[in-house]
């Protein structure tokens, strides 16, 4: 029943401190998108609530899911940088817990407090949203947790995406150009080059579900930043236990590499049931690549695509 009373608990402390109407309480698993009827969308600052066991030192520690955050400057403000940050109660006794977060300007974070009815030895989780104002000058930026009597400082560091370091990805951060995008705002084509391509993010802002049910083909196109060569592209489809890639996820698909202007096509992939699949192909110079999405697997046949990797 404790863990029942905190759920319900932190669900109204969702609903007062979520920035914006659409806020609603965590879902595990939100749904494709556009499955008639329309379901609400989870958001992407859903919060989570995890047992555990108190230390009974009495304290609140403030807790964050990395030690820093790397924020891409010029990138889509549908696709802000996020981190997980929390709090967690080493009380004897249950109460309730505030998190307030600041930031130094120009930078904005998406909440300035995080409040909860919290259970002895439990953590309360939530995502914040990092906006970096278009003419922000690259450098550290200092991003402060407080509860208690206990602050976490996160360095926040501010880049180009040319000096991000994309471990090979060369599409990582860069501009998506899609055919469509659906009318619910939680599938940005943004996401798919936001460095995540796991599916549970998915109607939370890490997917592009395009707009048009059943009408083929499908594009979504990365700008490089500038002439590279590229050999091969990874893409990750919708695929979780409750809606697997073989029902909801991508099934045929061309990759394109535009070179002086015009695309041309270097990788068709057929019959695809995996959660993602690897195209390999000989290595061209290539200034933006683009996926042609011709079926998905799924009855209500949209496009989603979790991630594109370009290598
Ligand atoms: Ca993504």
């Amino acid at each position: 029943m404790r863990h029942l009373t905190a759920a319900l608990a932190v669900a109204a402390v969702t609903v007062l401190t979520g920035p914006g109407a659409h806020a609603v309480a965590s879902k595990q698993d939100p749904s494709p998108a556009a499955q008639p009827p329309e379901q609400e969308p989870a958001s992407v600052t859903s919060i989570k609530v995890r047992p555990g066991k108190s230390k009974g030192t009495g304290r609140l520690t403030p807790i964050a899911g990395a030690d820093k955050l790397i924020a891409p400057l010029g990138v889509d403000p549908a696709c802000p940088a996020k981190i997980e940050i929390g709090m967690r109660s080493d009380a004897r006794k249950a109460g309730y817990a505030d998190l307030s977060v600041e930031i130094d300007q120009p930078l904005s974070a998406s909440r300035s407090m995080l409040s909860s009815y919290l259970p002895p030895g439990y953590e309360l989780g939530a995502k914040l949203l990092v906006a970096v104002p278009p003419n922000t000058p690259e450098g550290p930026y200092g991003l402060r947790l407080k509860a208690g009597d206990r602050t976490l400082a996160v360095p926040v560091e501010v880049v180009t995406p040319d000096k991000l370091d994309n471990g090979g990805n060369l599409a990582l951060r860069r501009q998506v150009t899609a055919s469509s995008q659906h009318v619910n705002a939680n599938y940005p084509p943004c996401s798919i080059a936001d460095g995540d391509n796991g599916s549970n993010g998915w109607a939370g802002g890490n997917g592009w579900n395009d707009a048009t049910a059943r009408a083929w083909p499908d594009t979504a196109a990365i700008a490089l930043g500038s002439a590279k060569q590229v050999s091969r592209v990874d893409l990750y489809t919708l695929n979780t236990e409750r809606y697997p890639a073989s029902v909801y996820g991508l099934r045929d698909w061309d990759v394109q590499v535009q070179s002086g202007g015009q695309w041309q096509t270097v990788a068709q992939v057929r019959g695809n049931t995996a959660g993602s699949a690897r195209s390999d192909f000989t290595p061209v110079t290539a200034d933006a690549v683009r996926i042609v999405a011709l079926a998905s697997n799924g009855a209500n046949d949209y496009t989603r695509i979790v991630e594109v990797e370009v290598r």
